[in-house]
């Protein structure tokens, strides 16, 4: 299975009104379907307030921009009628402060006061998140509420069994709406604040039981959902979460492979196979990827095309549901900011001149120039593009659909070369990168500037 995460506003426009919708992306299902991938993960398509739509208003109801549910229900049929599985970022541990519960809690309502968290005698209102610094308190009425992502985005109180019921709730409506599974959004942060201590502490123990209750409730409606969850951070962490959900977002495959291809170093890279994908043999399924909205885009990161490339072949020959960020595939550019993170869900480019049918117009092109090559008309034209290699490697991966459970053993590296064979215990292939801008000798294997094989 090859996963495709795309962000909608950006990606095929129906109604000509500039933005992209349900309708567009039913449009655009041949583009998937020829690129090859067979599960898609759409960001949220909620009614939300903001562009990025983790902030939701109603867990039961579609942005209007992007259509009704009738569009909603009509491209997932698209979309399984092309053979392609669609699963929904689920962002449970918050909503917007204009969420009806949140307007209810800070009009005096007892019942939905207790969905939040309010600051009581001993709490250090002047607390940061640990990442960057931000402030987690935010001030309403002379009273303080907790909210890890911001002032807009008020934390639910997972204590309160009544929220955890709505939770399963949104669960089993969107698999009764014909959906494949969920990426779970901000999967370590349902417990993340101390109550007792009276400050930010992950407690993953308990975040994974909850997460438990979620899938036993997802698995009783579908047994096959697909389910990944988004926790940021050590792949020892990563790998809990992973072994009771089934699959987790492996960051530090992101972060290895392009520090050890900048740097012409095969270090990072094999520290990482190590530690995520040969421990667990077959515990959980890992999700490698290329990028997501919350990053630089891979081709920003790395500079050359040779580059991009050997990524993307690695990105193809490990275990696991592989994952690409729309638009990677092209070559497109974006550099991550906290404060405008639109630079990296640019309008995906189907035109060298970005005009024509279904063409997203939404926003000011920062990066993704016209006529810059970075299209799906210039990049089809080319034979050796990024875009005609990255097919070439994804239908290797359906032709070898068994690596999806598979692990790495007998990994080794030289300075430029990275060497493995994934196995699922039966099957195995031999493996076999140069990082490098020169040809390499490696256990006998002869290999030109970034090239791989597979043995
Ligand atoms: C998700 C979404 C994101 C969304 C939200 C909120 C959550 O993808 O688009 O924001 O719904 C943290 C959270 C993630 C969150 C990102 C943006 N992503 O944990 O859930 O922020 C460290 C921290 C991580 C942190 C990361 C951010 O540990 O927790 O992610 O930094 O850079 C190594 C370390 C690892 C470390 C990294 C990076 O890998 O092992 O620990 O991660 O290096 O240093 C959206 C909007 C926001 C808005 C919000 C409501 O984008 O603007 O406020 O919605």
């Amino acid at each position: 299975m090859v996963g495709y995460e795309i962000y909608i506003r950006s990606f095929y426009d129906y109604n000509n009104d500039g933005t992209g919708d349900f309708k567009g992306l039913s449009n655009a299902v041949s583009y998937l379907k020829d690129l090859g991938v067979d599960l898609v993960w759409i960001m949220p398509h909620f009614k939300a307030p903001s562009y990025h739509g983790y902030d939701i208003i109603d867990f039961f109801d579609t942005t209007p921009s992007y259509g009704t549910i009738e569009d909603f229900k009509e491209m997932v049929e698209k979309l399984h009628e092309a053979g392609i599985k669609i699963a929904i970022d689920l962002p449970l541990n918050h909503v917007s402060s204009r969420h009806p519960w949140f307007k209810a809690a800070v009009s005096g309502d007892k019942e939905y006061e207790d969905f939040f968290l309010w600051a009581d005698d001993g709490v250090d209102l002047n607390e940061k998140r640990p990442w960057d610094n931000e402030v987690i308190w935010h001030p309403y009425n002379g009273r303080w509420y907790y909210g890890v992502f911001g002032g807009s985005s008020p934390d639910l109180n997972y204590e309160n069994e009544k929220v955890v019921e709505k939770a399963l709730e949104i669960v089993e409506f969107w698999l009764n709406m014909g959906i494949d599974g969920f990426r779970f959004d901000a999967a370590k942060h349902i417990y993340d604040y101390d109550l007792q201590q009276k400050k930010f502490n992950y407690n993953h123990e308990k975040n994974i039981q909850f997460w438990k209750k979620v899938m036993d409730k997802a698995r009783s409606i579908k047994s096959d959902v697909f389910a990944v969850t988004e926790v940021w951070d050590a792949p020892e962490i990563v790998a809990e979460y992973a072994k009771t959900i089934g699959c987790s977002f492996n960051f530090y495959f992101t972060e290895a492979l392009r520090e050890s291809i900048n740097n012409g170093n095969t270090y990072k890279i094999w520290d990482c196979f190590s530690r995520t994908l040969t421990d667990d043999r077959g515990l959980y399924i890992p999700s490698n990827f290329s990028s997501n909205h919350d990053m630089t885009r891979l081709a920003s990161s790395l500079q050359s095309e040779e580059q991009r490339k050997v990524f993307f072949a690695m990105l193809l020959t490990t275990p696991g549901i592989p994952f690409i960020f729309y638009g990677d595939e092209l070559g497109m550019k974006g550099v991550y900011d906290p404060y405008f993170t639109e630079s990296v869900i640019e309008p995906f480019p189907w035109y060298s001149s970005l005009s024509g049918d279904g063409q997203t117009l939404w926003k000011s092109i920062g990066y993704n120039h016209a006529f810059t090559g970075i299209s799906v008309e210039e990049q089809s034209q080319r034979e050796d593009s990024l875009l005609n290699t990255v097919k070439r490697w994804i239908r290797f991966r359906k032709e070898n659909e068994w690596m999806t459970n598979s692990w790495i053993v007998d990994l080794r590296t030289s300075e430029f070369v990275v060497g493995y064979t994934v196995t699922n215990g039966e099957k195995s292939l031999r493996i076999y990168h140069n990082i490098s801008g020169h040809k390499e000798e490696f256990e006998g294997i002869k290999l030109k500037p970034f090239e791989s094989k597979v043995l």
